[in-house]
């Protein structure tokens, strides 16, 4: 899978996936998931409604898909990253279950280009580096005949730096 890295809002991206660092409820919040559900229109939120209906809340480190609404992308994949705590084996584990399972149910779709948000890195307080370490780490060991694209959209200036440097490295 290809690697890029691009500054800016996920909700742009012209992707066949974006991933929405969601909240187990599901039923938005704040940061990039209030972006996406604000820019996806109520379609997003009204699928979002019918999991929960279903199956409940999703739980840390799961994910569940919607359409992408008005977005330019066609699915959302809503996962739940950790809140920091301090503990980090536990966390990290989490945090690497957001993307392995995201990617997994991208590859059920069918998803060619799919684009992360920095998970778990605004409200939730997941120190930056350690969070983009695993996400990097987690997408590199991920083989698909699938995917053929993963795009990393850091939405603040910090992010980017740790990004650029560790994609260099
Ligand atoms: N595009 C890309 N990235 C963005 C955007 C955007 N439009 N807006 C913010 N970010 P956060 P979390 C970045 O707080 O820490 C919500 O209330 C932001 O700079 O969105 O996983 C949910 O409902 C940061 O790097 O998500 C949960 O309750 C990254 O997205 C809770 O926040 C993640 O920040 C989840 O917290």
């Amino acid at each position: 899978m290809n690697i890029e890295l691009i500054k800016g809002d996920i909700t742009k991206i012209e992707a066949d996936a974006i991933v929405n660092a969601a909240n187990s409820s599901l039923l938005g919040g704040g940061g990039v998931d209030g972006a996406i559900h604000r820019a996806g229109g109520k379609k997003i939120l009204d699928e979002c409604i019918e999991i929960r209906n279903r199956q409940g809340k999703c739980k840390t480190g799961e994910a569940v898909v919607t359409t992408g609404g008005n977005l330019p992308a066609k699915y959302v994949i809503h996962t739940v990253g950790p809140v920091w705590n301090g503990n980090e084996e536990k966390g990290s584990k989490l945090l690497a279950n957001c993307y392995i399972n995201s990617l997994k149910l991208a590859e059920s779709l069918d998803v060619k280009i799919i684009a992360f948000p920095n998970i778990s890195t605004g409200i939730y307080r997941f120190p930056k580096e350690l969070a983009a370490k695993i996400a990097i780490d987690e997408v590199k060991d991920f083989t698909s005949e699938i995917i053929e694209k993963v795009i990393f959209v850091c939405f603040d200036d910090e992010n980017e730096k740790i990004y650029r440097k560790l994609l260099e490295e």
